[in-house]
C-alpha cells in the first residue's frame, strides 16, 4: 500500500481572469472552480490514475470536509483522515490568466492542528504502515506544527521500516536529509538549503546528498530535473509544451515517480514517465488534472543524459 501523508490539506479554488491581474483596476474574474489541494492529495490523485492502490492520510478541518471529500471521491482518491472539529480546511486560491502562461497561488496557512490529532496521527501510522508499504510526505506542515513535532512524525515513518519520500521545503526539508530518507523531491530553489559544499556545482552537491537519500531529484520547472541515484547523475531535458497552468506540476512528477518505483521501473523509465505526466499536467489549468494518453506521447519527447563530472 502507498499512504500519502497531507499535513495541511487544501481546497483550490480556481479563478480564471481574462488578462493578467494588475493594481488599481478590477481583476474581473470569469469563472471560478474547486479542486483538490495540498501535495500530498495531489500524489494520491496520480496514483489513482495509474490504478496504484493508495489511501490519503492528513488532518482535515470538520467545517467543510463534505465539500473536500466531494472533490475527493471525483478523483476516485480514498482516504482515511483525521478531522479536527469546528476547523476549516484552508483554501489555497490560485489565478490563471487566459491572456498569458503559468499561475498565481496564494495559499492560506491552515489551522493549528491539535495536540490530540498529532498523538492519533502518529499512532494511525504504527497501526498501518508495514515494512512492505510506501509512505509520501509531501506539503507544508500547518502553523504551529514545530521542528520536533516533525522528527517525531518521520521517526515513526522510518521506525516503520517503509519506503519513505518527501516533498518538503525548508527547514523541514534541511531535517528530512539529516535523518535519511528514500526519495526528496526539492526544487532549484529548495535545494540550495542542503547544498553541502556552496563552492561545488549542483551535480557534485547531489552526488554527495545521495549518499544517504536514495532517491534525489531537484527539479528545474520547464526545464526538466536533475535525477541522483546509485552513484550516477542524471539531467532529463522537458519536452516543450505550451503552459496553462504550473500549479500541481512537481506533485504530478512525484505521483508519476512514486507510481514508477512501485512497479519497479527501470529508472530511466521513472523518470521518461514522471517528465511525461508533469509536461501533461502543465497544459491543463487546474491543480490536479492530466492525462494518461498525453503523458505516454511526451515521454517519447524526453531526453535523459548522464552527467559527468569534470
Ligand atoms: O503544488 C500545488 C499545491 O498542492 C496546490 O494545489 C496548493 O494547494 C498548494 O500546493 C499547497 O502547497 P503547500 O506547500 O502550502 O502545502
Amino acid at each position: 500500500m502507498i499512504y500519502t501523508l497531507t499535513l495541511n490539506p487544501a481546497i483550490d479554488q480556481l479563478l480564471f481572469v481574462k488578462r493578467d491581474v494588475k493594481k488599481r483596476q478590477a481583476n474581473r474574474i470569469i469563472r471560478s472552480e474547486w479542486d483538490c489541494g495540498g501535495k500530498g492529495l495531489h500524489v494520491s490523485g496520480v496514483l489513482s490514475q495509474f490504478s496504484i492502490k493508495n489511501e490519503a492520510l492528513g488532518i482535515v478541518g470538520s467545517q467543510n470536509r463534505a465539500q473536500l471529500y466531494g472533490i475527493l471521491s471525483e478523483k476516485q482518491i480514498a482516504h482515511d483522515f483525521l478531522v479536527q472539529q469546528g476547523e476549516r480546511t484552508r483554501t489555497s486560491f490560485v489565478i490563471i490568466s487566459e491572456e498569458s502562461s503559468g499561475s498565481i497561488m496564494m495559499p492560506e496557512s491552515g489551522f493549528a492542528i491539535s495536540d490530540a490529532n498529532k498523538i492519533a496521527l502518529l499512532e494511525q501510522i504504527r497501526q498501518k504502515v508495514t515494512q512492505e508499504d510506501m509512505v509520501v510526505i509531501a506539503g507544508s506542515p500547518p502553523p504551529e506544527f514545530t521542528l520536533a513535532d516533525f522528527e517525531t512524525l518521520l521517526q515513526t515513518v522510518k521506525a516503520t521500516g517503509c519506503f519513505l519520500a518527501c516533498d518538503l521545503s525548508g527547514e523541514y526539508l534541511r531535517l528530512a536529509v539529516k535523518l535519511g530518507v528514500d526519495f526528496l523531491k526539492p526544487n532549484e530553489h529548495e535545494i540550495q538549503e542542503i547544498l553541502v559544499e556552496e563552492s561545488a556545482t549542483l551535480t557534485e552537491n547531489m552526488r554527495e546528498l545521495a549518499k544517504n537519500i536514495r532517491y534525489l531529484v531537484v527539479s528545474l520547472g520547464q526545464h526538466g530535473s536533475y535525477c541522483a541515484h546509485e552513484g550516477k547523475v542524471y539531467r532529463v531535458i522537458a519536452p516543450p509544451v505550451t503552459e496553462k497552468s504550473d500549479t500541481g506540476a512537481g506533485d504530478c512528477f512525484v505521483g508519476a515517480f512514486i507510481a514508477g518505483i512501485s512497479e519497479h521501473l527501470p529508472l530511466p523509465e521513472i523518470l521518461k514517465r514522471a517528465t511525461g505526466c508533469s509536461a501533461s499536467k502543465v497544459m491543463h489549468a487546474d491543480s490536479s488534472t492530466f492525462s494518461l494518453v498525453e503523458a505516454e506521447i511526451l515521454k517519447e519527447q524526453v531526453t535523459i543524459i548522464e552527467v559527468e563530472e569534470m
